[in-house]
């Protein structure tokens, strides 16, 4: 078995966050309060290790730089002993976007495609734009507004809907019946940012209001498609000054994931338990 079976492909275009995310994970992992912890050396920690000092010192990390790509190793095992590998990636989410412009997938990526079991795709609904289109307003509505010469953006929604058609395409994945594999699982990041009408409700209602068509995408093309919502650092830092109750308290005390019914805990390992239980983390193969 390659290790690869065991890797989480992170997708998240620039400004997401997947590095806090990543530097809090590692930080729980290391813990050991959460459904999965770390058992053995970890490599590669670099990048979250300097992300994991910003935090303590209550400020936030840098953006990643464009080409970095590193992959971290972190054995993990669950609280019934099964052990993994997990393949955790780094990387400047220019990337991804650079994907969706140019349509094509560089091999480094391909073969990440590919090889990976289960992805996890990063949406920060903050970050999005709910555009008019046929599917918000009448299209007379739309057409009648602007004339000529608009500059023609393919919205947020769609976006992602293509960026997923490709990476299932290069995956070769030609069945008309929903997909089981590679899982999918969406997290709505900096969930701390949204409304309060909003905060309390379960994640997939709120990607379905929020981004309806990629809702529907996904829930049609996938069997069992985990939507959960993400906060890492369970509030927003600002670079200007020092978060004091990070320092006091330390980061660990601070970030949660909304479970598909809308509970929040503050175990941020649940979305990769969750990929990985029906890989090989509970022993099915
Ligand atoms: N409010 C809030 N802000 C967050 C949270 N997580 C990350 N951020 C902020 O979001 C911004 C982007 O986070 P990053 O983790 O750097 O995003 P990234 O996906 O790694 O971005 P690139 O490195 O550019 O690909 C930073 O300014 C963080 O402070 C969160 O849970 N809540
Ligand atoms: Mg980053």
């Amino acid at each position: 078995m390659g290790l690869s079976d065991n890797s989480i492909l992170l997708i998240g275009e620039s400004g997401v966050g997947k590095t806090h995310y990543g530097a809090q994970l590692l930080n729980r992992l290391m813990n050991g309060s959460g459904k999965l912890r770390m058992d053995g050396a970890a490599t590669n920690l670099e990048p979250f290790q300097s992300a994991m000092g910003r935090l303590n010192e209550g400020l936030p990390a840098d953006h990643t730089p464009t080409t970095t790509y590193v992959d971290s190793l972190w054995p993990i095992s669950d609280e019934y002993g099964h052990k993994a590998e997990l393949v955790w990636p780094d990387y400047g989410g220019e990337q991804i976007k650079a994907m969706s412009s140019t349509r094509r997938i560089p091999a480094a990526w391909r073969d990440r495609v590919v090889a990976s079991p289960g992805w996890l795709l990063l949406v920060r609904l903050q970050q999005t734009r709910m555009n008019e289109d046929m599917f918000s307003r009448p299209l007379s509505d739309i057409t009648g507004a602007s004339t000529d010469n608009r500059e023609v953006q393919v919205s947020d929604q769609a976006r992602l809907i293509e960026l997923l058609q490709m990476l299932i395409y290069v995956r070769n994945e030609v069945s008309t019946k929903p997909l089981v594999s590679p899982r999918l699982g969406v997290l709505l990041s900096c969930w701390d940012e949204l409304g309060a009408d909003e905060f309390e409700r379960p994640p997939a209602q709120v990607l379905e209001r929020r981004l309806p068509m990629f809702s529907n995408f996904i829930q049609s093309n996938w069997a069992d498609p985990m939507v959960m919502g993400l906060s890492a650092l369970g509030r927003a830092l600002t670079p200007d000054g020092s978060d004091m109750d990070y320092i006091a308290q330390g980061p660990e005390h601070f970030g949660y994931v909304v479970l598909p019914d809308g509970q929040h805990t503050s175990d941020l390992t649940r979305p990769i338990q969750y990929l990985l239980t029906a890989g090989t983390l509970n022993g099915a193969r």
